[in-house]
């Protein structure tokens, strides 16, 4: 996967940022609201991917979405409310708010696909995902979501909320400062081109 990465960033190496895991129990009807990744990374860059695997079988009815070309947007969106609550005092009106691609869907391009399991899809850190879940009785999903950062990747630091999953203090404590490569114990380089 290292390798595969790497070379469709077109990157010299593949760092691995970080493994999320989801679990759907059978039925679950909460969609996965759109998003883009990288808003809630605590590195930014334009080498910067997810790959999404699928241990069960997905129709395209319930399949991770995605908006062709979402990763060229120019507006700065805001990272949608997840699974988060916004505060009283939490004010990020600079940035525009996120388009709501689901009542305007004719408006976008978006792709899903049928997926066997350890089928992957590849995609930008900035490309608009959701609308997955919603699954009928019966069907669970076991999904794995693995982040990969390239060569012009740089760590930064995200205001408390929108940094998901909380890893910046840690990558902090393993020397690695805003503005350097993620590059750490546990955040290491897996795939160098030689
Ligand atoms: O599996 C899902 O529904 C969400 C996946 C996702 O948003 C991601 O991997 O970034």
């Amino acid at each position: 996967m290292a390798e595969a990465v790497a070379r469709l960033m077109g990157s010299e190496q593949a760092i691995l940022f970080y493994i999320t895991v989801f679990v759907r129990s059978p039925g679950t009807g909460a969609r996965t609201p759109w998003h883009q990744d990288q808003k809630s990374w605590s590195a930014a860059g334009n080498d910067a991917c997810s790959v999404w695997m699928s241990l069960d079988k997905v129709p395209r009815e319930t399949a991770l979405q995605f908006v062709r070309g979402s990763h060229r947007w120019k507006t700065d969106y805001a990272r949608p409310a997840f699974f988060s609550t916004r505060y009283e005092g939490d004010d990020r009106t600079e940035q525009s708010a996120f388009p709501d691609i689901e009542a305007h869907r004719e408006d976008y391009e978006i792709l899903a696909w049928d997926m066997d399991p350890g089928d992957c899809l590849v995609f930008h850190g900035m490309t608009a995902h959701g609308g997955s879940g919603n699954l009928p009785a019966g069907l669970g999903r076991r999904s794995v979501s693995v982040q990969w950062l390239g060569d012009d990747a740089r760590f930064r630091i995200l205001p408390g909320d929108d940094d998901d999953p909380h890893i910046s203090e840690e990558i902090l404590r393993y020397g690695v400062k805003p503005g350097d490569p993620v590059v750490c114990d546990i955040c290491p380089v897996v795939w160098r081109r030689t």
